[in-house]
């Protein structure tokens, strides 16, 4: 085992839980997993959960719901501990009652999947989780705030992952004002996970397979959605709220200044606020899951920035911020941003032993001007040990 401060975490993995596959298996519409005769002639498993994926879905296996699976994955690749959340799309499609009572076996089983799971010292597991809550339109808010105190008492599950439908108006409907409150006060990790994309007609009509709603759609859905919570003041009214964004949280960073500027100029949408839009990116936590060291660097300067806006605390000293020397934004932006897989997506296509789509993450993590060591070693892993307190 590396020592404490060398741990490599992995903050970004997903599972779909024996109980939640039976269910997908179950299902006749999308989302649903079906068997089929593989054009070799063997019986195989698929798997549909993208609106518009071509039906014949794509190959799902042990790897999605065996926890000795996902143990063999870190394994491989030197994780030590694993923060595991339910992949897309959750239980956003179903009538609130199935997903109430869904909600709490899956949180139930998670929890299981990771106490009975292998210990790394007396105090700290290899696998811990995040919890789902029942967010459909119908939910009634004593069905979130139960779910979200239903998670707060099982010791392995450290947040929720939440997509961005909300009760389907979004995150920023107001009706999810007791959940945020509940989820600040029991001091859950909130995890934002893209599902839907964007509108699917900004892909044109040439064959792209996967690429442009994977690369593009997630990304800027997250951005979306992100945005929309800080219009909204849940960051002013939760300030305690820990939100960790999928994918280095989209096209946010690169585009915080735009967000400030176009804020300044409405002053309907500044009177709401009560900080610049830049402070808000350093309340948020970001994934290093980019692929690139160059993306993970200016996130990290933006970060960075959006902290000294903080600890400036008014606009006019936030100037201050701006003139900051680079290295210490992107040094104090690296605090913020921890490692992740997206195990078990993105596999590889041959048969290589490593997967290329962890290899390029942790290279990215290795390649970037700036960091120091010991801030490596923190999003490898020190941050999540923080963020989560575990092993305390
Ligand atoms: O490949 C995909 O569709 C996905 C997905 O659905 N969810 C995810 O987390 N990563 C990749």
């Amino acid at each position: 085992m590396s020592p404490a401060s060398r741990l490599l975490v992995d903050i970004h993995t997903h599972v779909y839980l024996p109980r939640y596959a039976a269910f997908l298996r179950s299902r006749a519409a999308v989302p649903r997993i079906f068997t089929r005769t593989s054009p070799e002639g063997r019986q195989e498993e698929r798997l549909l959960i993208l609106d518009d994926e071509p039906s014949s879905g794509r190959p799902i296996g042990a790897q999605y719901w065996d926890r000795d699976e996902k143990l063999k994955f870190m394994d491989l690749h030197g994780i030590d501990v694993s923060v595991v959340s339910s992949a897309n799309p959750w239980l956003d499609f179903l009538p609130a009652p199935t997903a109430h009572k869904l909600a709490g076996e899956l949180n139930d089983d998670l929890e299981t999947y990771c106490s009975t799971g292998p210990a790394l010292t007396p105090s700290l597991k290899r696998l811990y989780g995040f919890g789902l809550l029942p967010l459909v339109p119908e939910a009634s808010t004593e069905s979130l705030v139960s779910t979200v105190e239903q998670i707060a008492t099982l010791p392995h599950l450290k947040g929720v992952i939440m997509g961005t439908r909300g009760l389907g108006k979004g995150l920023d409907d107001d009706a999810l004002e007791p959940v945020w409150a509940a989820i600040e006060k029991a001091g859950l990790v909130v995890f934002l996970h893209p599902h839907y994309g964007v509108d699917k007609h900004a892909w044109g009509e040439k064959e792209n397979g996967h690429v442009l709603p994977l690369a593009l759609g997630f990304p800027f859905e997250t951005t979306i959605a992100t945005t929309r919570l800080i219009l909204s003041g849940v960051f002013d009214r939760y300030p305690n709220l820990r939100l960790l964004l999928a994918h280095s949280g989209g096209a946010l960073p690169q585009l915080s200044s735009r967000l400030a500027s176009c804020i300044d100029h409405d002053p309907l949408v500044a009177s709401r606020l009560a900080h610049d839009a830049r402070y808000y990116l350093g309340k948020l936590y970001f994934d290093a899951v980019a692929y690139g060291s160059e993306e993970l660097g200016f996130v990290s300067d933006a970060i960075g920035r959006a902290d000294l806006y903080a600890r400036a605390g008014t606009s006019a000293a936030a100037s201050g911020a701006k003139g900051a020397d680079g290295g210490e934004k992107r040094r104090v932006g690296s605090g913020r941003m921890l490692f992740g897989t997206d195990h078990p997506f993105f596999p590889p296509l041959g048969a290589q032993e490593k997967w290329k789509s962890v290899v390029e993450n942790l290279e990215a993590i290795d390649g970037v001007w700036g960091w120091t060591e010991a801030e490596k070693d923190a999003v490898r892993g020190g941050n999540a040990i923080s963020l989560f307190s575990l092993g305390s």
